[in-house]
């Protein structure tokens, strides 16, 4: 199999940010701050495109001690929006087995044991495997600046560590009978009290087509703003995918199976039609009970216009035949 290099399949804007993060901070700070410290090998980041890059940087990247936290400020995505604050990434969150209250949840969660923490990977597969978190920290790790729009109306800015889900399922081998993934989240009542008022069917599960999973953009995050990532937002492990609303980027992931039926997602059973399987991002397309053409940026006042496919279209056009359906956004 040929091993192509991320810099030659990431989209340029993706690339741009994570270069400019890799010149800031160097690879062994990244390292350190997903938890390795010295045992991680350190993998050159990629030189070619570093050295292609004319754009001149506030600082000069020999000039200072490598940082852990907080590295990223005044950074944008591609799109030039800045980053949402390490404050509201943190404190504004939705983990319903916590509590339905997003301000709730940082404290409720503060406690889930992230250690000892395991990831199975079974299913259609030629090669299962049980992946401890350590060995999913040694994965090669970049960083994604991707906007999260959430199906409530509202965004944020958010500075992933992690790796291409895909890196992932090409190790377990899919079989050609796979043609969807499921995920789950831990389901753990004695340490998530919103389970127990909520009656949900729990473990919070969620889907994806495989070519969905395999896309370059579809990520499995460990960290943000240069740091492992916190219960409320998932951690150890939690799935990212920026074009879907966010209640797709499930949290705390503890199974992920290769399977040939489309998954039944927990918002799918439980949305009353509401919220369904693609739930993929689009303005023209309102929610039953609201409108989708702008949402609120959280940390800024007024709205901005949602944009089609959550402004990454150009790269996921490819995935849906005949976009005009609009089966595929809700
Ligand atoms: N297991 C689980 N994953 C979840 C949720 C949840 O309630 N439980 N909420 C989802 C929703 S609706 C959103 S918008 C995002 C929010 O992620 P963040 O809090 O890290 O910004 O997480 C998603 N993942
Ligand atoms: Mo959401």
């Amino acid at each position: 199999m040929i091993k192509i290099k991320p810099s030659e399949i990431t989209p340029e804007h993706i690339y741009r940010s994570r270069r400019r993060f890799i010149a800031e901070m160097g690879a062994l700070a990244l390292a350190a701050a997903v938890g390795q410290g010295c045992a991680a090998p350190a993998r050159a980041p990629e030189t070619p495109s570093q050295s292609a890059d004319s754009t001149p940087d506030a600082s000069t990247p020999g000039d200072r001690e490598p940082v852990i936290l907080p590295t990223l400020s005044g950074q944008a995505d591609e799109v030039g929006d800045p980053l949402t604050s390490f404050e509201a990434v943190t404190n504004y969150n939705n983990y319903y087995e916590f509590s339905t209250d997003k301000e709730a949840v940082a404290r409720l969660a503060q406690d889930l044991p992230v250690r000892p923490w395991t990831v199975e990977i079974g299913g259609l597969v030629d090669k299962p495997q049980t992946l401890g978190i350590e060995e999913l920290l040694s994965f090669e790790i970049e960083e994604r600046i991707y906007r999260m729009r959430c199906v409530e109306a509202w965004s944020m800015v958010i500075p992933w560590l992690g790796f291409p889900l895909a890196t992932l399922l090409r190790r377990v081998e899919p079989l050609s009978s796979a043609k969807y993934v499921r995920f789950e989240t831990l389901y753990d009542p004695d340490e998530m009290p919103g389970t127990k008022t909520l009656r949900y069917p729990w473990p919070y599960t969620e889907g994806l087509r495989l070519d969905e999973a395999l896309h370059n953009l579809t990520i499995l995050s460990v960290g943000l703003y240069g740091e492992e990532l916190l219960p409320q937002n998932g951690a150890p492990i939690r799935l990212v995918v920026p074009w879907k609303y966010g209640f797709k980027s499930l949290k705390s992931i503890v199974r992920i199976d290769l399977v040939e039926e489309q998954p039944t997602s927990t918002w799918e059973a439980v949305g009353g039609g509401e919220y369904g399987f693609w739930a993929n991002v689009n303005p023209d397309v309102p929610h039953p009970r609201w409108s989708q053409a702008s949402e609120s940026r959280i940390g800024e006042t007024g709205r901005r216009e949602t944009l089609m496919h959550n402004g990454y279209a150009e790269e996921v056009a490819g995935l849906y035949a005949n976009p005009d359906d609009r089966s595929w956004y809700y």
